[in-house]
């Protein structure tokens, strides 16, 4: 299952402590888009992330968890994303929590469904840096060499540069590709309509679309006519 990722270029982030109508749900599990992340920063609990994956169930599309809260893990998904946060100030967020969930559920965790992201955030206002402490005051060489310590030090199967909430800087992006071989590059960040989503998936492997379902659902969709600019697999 792993495996199947290389073949994504477009994810959905769906935040179980946002609202979506069954009309809008039915919008984006029946887009085209490749697979639906669950996940978010603030307010995720067991009730809410197993309510949001009961309905998504409904529709035969990959569904991932990008867990975050080890009291707020469902069983059932296809793939669990455990992010490590490489400019996090807090340990908690790149060893801390990961360790305790293990010491706990270490014996029963589906490892050949569990894939790793090495995240960097860099939107100072994105609740995910503020939770993380991480710090954003970095420039180009420091974002690449963190994208070398994923694949090159930690073989780490996914880079994901984080922007939550505002659009990239794409001629930075586009060298962070170019240091990449085998890790795959995700970007998410600000994509809200089909311009946006064409900038980032030509420097990126796969964009992820959060914010703009909740926003303007008919420009979320749109995104997702990035797969037929895309070399097919
Ligand atoms: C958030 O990277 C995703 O974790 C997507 O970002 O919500 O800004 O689209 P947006």
């Amino acid at each position: 299952m792993k495996s199947i990722i290389k073949n994504w270029n477009h994810i959905f982030k769906l935040d179980p402590d946002k609202k979506i109508s069954d009309d809008h749900l039915a919008k984006i599990c029946s887009s085209g888009t490749d697979a639906i992340m669950v996940g978010g920063s603030s307010g995720i609990t067991y009730e809410n992330t197993y309510d949001l994956f009961s309905r998504i169930q409904q529709y035969s599309i990959p569904t991932i968890l990008e867990v975050s809260n080890q009291d707020a893990i469902v069983i059932g998904f296809d793939l669990y994303m455990i992010p490590i946060v490489l400019n996090a100030s807090d340990a908690e967020w790149i060893i801390g929590n990961h360790q305790r969930a293990i010491k706990k559920y270490g014996d029963i965790m589906p490892w050949e469904n569990i894939l790793t992201e090495a995240y960097v955030s860099l939107n100072p206002d994105a609740t995910v840096t503020k939770v993380t402490n991480a710090s954003t005051d970095l420039n180009e060489e420091d974002v690449l060499s963190y994208a070398r310590c994923a694949e090159q030090l930690f073989h780490m199967p996914i880079f994901y540069v984080e922007y939550s909430g505002v659009f990239g800087n794409i001629a930075m992006l586009k060298n962070v590709k170019k240091v990449l071989t085998n890790t795959q590059f995700f970007y998410g960040g600000g994509i809200n309509n089909i311009q946006k989503a064409l900038m980032a998936a030509k420097v990126a492997d796969t964009i992820i679309v959060g914010n703009a379902i909740y926003n303007d659902i008919e420009l979320a969709i749109e995104t997702v006519k990035i797969k037929d600019e895309m070399p097919k697999q």
